[in-house]
């Protein structure tokens, strides 16, 4: 594959919001994503507010809230605006097309109506894709699929991922990428944008399945785009920004050497 930057993806690519992900993480030079996985609102505010400078992607389990209220998702909008990230609702969709429609822009959540992006698991098949597009796209929103997940003895492998890629490019206009652990791209004219969890300098794992790597072997030996990471930045709260800035540092790093690498 010919090795192209951030910023030249940028131009060419078709998708509008992997577009809008790959200027923003040149113009902010930044590939880190958090995932600011706490359940009280003040908590995630604070959190959000606090890695916002270093991130490309603000990552959320909205459902994981207590105290969920329609003002936390206008707080996350203005930070979102304030720092100039992203935001990813880590949805997970699993159902049938017409049911995860309703999931997605229907109940307390309303998802689509503030998340710029989601991800869907394959296992349902195509329609779950479709569902979602009918909702998403007129909104300007776009969706990554599970291909690969973090943990230990994922079933997510083989065929089942090489499927998941094939469904992916008969949706290109809404699938701009992937939840997975190695780049997916074919030829030299595919441009799935891969983000990655499971990373943690620290730790290997966590004792519940996680499996931890770190940016250098996310970024330069799998070839993956954005480096998720959760409790590694939000785990020590007197270390929030802190953490950030050591792996946006990470992050970017592992990027600049394997833009070297390609020279
Ligand atoms: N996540 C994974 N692995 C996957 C897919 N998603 O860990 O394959 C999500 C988790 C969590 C975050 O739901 O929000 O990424 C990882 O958090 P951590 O860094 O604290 O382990």
């Amino acid at each position: 594959n010919t090795f192209k930057t951030y910023g030249d993806r940028a131009k060419s690519h078709s998708n509008a919001c992997a577009r809008s992900l790959l200027e923003l993480m040149e113009r902010k030079q930044t590939n880190l994503s958090v995932a600011v996985d706490v359940t009280k609102k003040a908590e995630l505010l604070s959190i959000a507010n606090a890695v916002g400078p270093y991130v490309c992607v603000l990552k959320t389990h909205i459902d994981i809230v207590d105290d969920f209220d329609q003002d936390l998702v206008e707080q996350l909008e203005q930070l979102a605006k304030t720092h100039d990230f992203m935001i990813f609702e880590d949805r997970k969709f699993a159902d049938i097309g017409n049911t995860v429609k309703h999931q997605y822009g229907n109940g307390i959540y309303k998802i689509a109506s503030w998340s710029h992006i989601t991800n869907a698991h394959t296992v349902p098949g195509e329609g779950i894709i479709q569902g979602l597009k009918d909702v998403g796209l007129p909104l300007g929103r776009g969706l990554l699929l599970l291909a690969e997940m973090s943990s230990k003895g994922a079933l997510t492998k083989g065929d089942y991922t090489t499927e998941s890629v094939a469904m992916a490019r008969r949706h290109q206009d809404f699938v701009f990428g992937f939840i997975a652990q190695q780049q997916m791209n074919q030829t030299d004219d595919e441009d799935f944008i891969v983000m990655t969890p499971g990373v943690g300098l620290d730790v290997k794992g966590d004792g519940l399945g996680q499996q931890y790597r770190t940016p250098h072997q996310v970024i330069v030996d799998s070839g993956c785009d954005v480096i998720i990471v959760g409790r590694g930045v939000y785990g020590n709260p007197d270390q929030v920004q802190q953490q950030s800035a050591r792996y946006r540092d990470a992050g970017w790093a592992a990027y600049l050497e394997r833009c070297q690498q390609h020279k």
